[in-house]
């Protein structure tokens, strides 16, 4: 099953140069009384949209970053935390690049005022972080932590003085090592354990936290940590795969109902991966493969939610294996109040030739191939630029799911520029993504998406998962060895963005 972020990054390294948009042709086409009709139908290959130029935001727009407590917080074995799939994974030699760990990361345990202070700076008025399960339960079961509940509560009384919303992610992969020891998402009891948890951090910090977010990126961690093996706990397993993908749909359907019991006025969401399928050709097979692509890249955990099924175009996949039982469907339901979308990239699929299938058994059971797009300009990660994809994207989600209210949870890009000879960090191609991704949402708003707020992920330079420190996607530089942080010409900019409501020139 050739189908992940990820993999396909890796298909994409090294791929040559950008087929040179003319990108970052935003300025060509902002001054829009003088564009060129030709400019003009560049620009909506590039972003999307039939309409003119769109560069307001309605009013209340949410302006935010996101972060994961994993990728900042550092302190893993501090104030009673338990060991995370992710602390033992980081700690195991060979799985993430040049020995890196989240051990100290950002140590944004202990210097949660400096990230606040660089919000404030930003302008922003909403922050997406997450909770680190193990600091709450440090096995998985029982009585909270109350040293890791007293934390987020700062956090969050922080935050609202700061007049930030909280906006916060329950599970952002994290998950209590003993649990996993247990079977992990594979067993079916992680579903109790999960809205236990989310009851607890609900009863604990709901009085002031309106916004949750259930799961980060649920297909992601599936993927990568079950059957890709890259990403923690690094099982390689069809089965395994299939499996925890039903149990972790099982557990967001308990887990809203879990929040809603304890906080009936919740807005509650989860944090979807999610990017355009392309068909790479006109073919009938070719545009049969973009709609399965598109079934498990986009809609694998939000048809359960919202519909109680798995996609239509995924009903070849053996229920049984996934171990779906008589009556989990209803359970799986969960009318989220509104759809994080995380977006990046677009996917363009196709369907393997009968030579590729003979030689990927799995092609068999998943008959898609994916990679990304090659005609934008690639970020240092490799990943294309497309400001359309997120046109496109919430455009299908809000023609699809009868308009919901959307919040954009991620979006943003791999650049490693660092400091200049005076300090400064002049990461313009940042600026450039941001920009142009943002003109293409605000497009898409125009024409009728309820989209309510932009998180750039992310704050500042963090542990980036496998990679390590190697990728930099932050709005502030973050000197790892001193842990200054100095926020970047994308950050100066996101802040005007911010206070003016509108996607201002560089
Ligand atoms: O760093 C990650 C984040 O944790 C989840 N979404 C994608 C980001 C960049 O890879």
């Amino acid at each position: 099953m050739r189908l992940t972020r990820r993999k396909f990054v890796q298909s994409v390294l090294g791929a040559g140069a950008a087929a040179g948009l003319p990108g970052i042709l935003f300025s060509a086409c902002s001054k829009s009384s003088k564009a060129t009709t030709a400019a003009a139908a560049t620009a909506r290959k590039f972003y999307g949209g039939s309409s003119g130029d769109h560069a307001t935001f309605p009013k209340g727009f949410f302006w935010g970053t996101a972060t994961a407590a994993y990728q900042i917080e550092g302190a893993w074995n501090e104030d009673g935390k338990g060991e995370s799939i992710w602390d033992r994974f980081a700690h195991t030699p060979g799985k993430i690049k040049n020995g890196d760990t989240g051990d100290v990361a950002c140590d944004s345990y202990h210097r949660w005022r400096e990230d606040l202070a660089l919000m404030r700076a930003m302008n922003l008025n909403s922050y997406r972080f997450s909770i680190s399960w193990p600091r709450i339960q440090p096995s998985g079961t029982g009585a909270p932590n109350s040293k890791g509940l007293d934390y987020y509560s700062r956090v969050v009384d922080g935050l609202l003085e700061a007049h930030i919303r909280p906006l916060v992610t329950i599970y952002h992969w994290d998950l209590p090592q003993l649990l996993d020891e247990a079977g992990g998402w594979t067993n079916r009891d992680t579903v109790g354990r999960y809205a236990d948890y989310v009851q607890l951090v609900a009863q604990s910090l709901g009085d002031r936290v309106s916004d949750w977010i259930l799961f980060n990126e649920p297909a992601a961690f599936v993927d990568l940590g079950y059957m890709e093996g890259t990403h923690a706990p690094g099982r390689k397993s069809l089965l395994d795969f299939l499996r925890a993908t039903h149990v972790v749909n099982l557990a967001q359907g308990e887990g809203f109902r879990a929040l809603k019991a304890a906080r009936p006025t919740a807005r509650v969401g989860t944090a979807f991966s999610m990017s355009p399928c392309e068909p790479a050709g006109d073919s009938d097979d070719d545009k049969l493969a973009a709609e399965r692509a598109h079934a498990i890249t986009n809609t694998w955990f939000l048809e359960p939610a919202l519909r109680g099924r798995y996609p239509e175009a995924l009903t070849f996949l053996p229920e049984t294996a996934m171990g779906v039982k008589s009556g989990d469907m209803e359970k799986t339901r969960a009318p989220l109040d509104f759809i994080g979308i995380n977006l990046y990239y677009r996917t363009i699929a196709s369907a393997p030739s009968a030579m590729e299938r003979a030689a990927h058994a799995q092609d068999w059971l998943f008959p898609v191939k994916m990679e990304g797009g090659h005609e934008g300009p690639k970020t240092d990660l490799g990943w294309e630029v497309w400001p359309k994809a997120l046109y496109d994207m919430v455009m299908r989600i809000t023609r699809d799911y009868n308009r919901p209210a959307i919040e954009i949870t991620e979006s943003g890009c791999a650049y490693n520029d660092g400091p200049d000879a005076s300090g400064a960090i002049r990461d313009s191609r940042r600026v450039a993504y941001h920009r142009e991704y943002l003109l293409a949402l605000a497009r898409s708003i125009a024409e009728g998406a309820d989209v309510r707020g932009y998180h750039a992920w992310t704050l500042m330079d963090n542990f980036e998962w496998a990679e390590g420190f190697s990728q930099r996607f932050g709005l502030a530089y973050t000197d790892f060895k001193t842990q200054q942080r100095t926020i970047k010409d994308s950050g100066r900019w996101y802040a005007r963005v911010a206070a003016e409501n509108r996607v201002v020139s560089p």
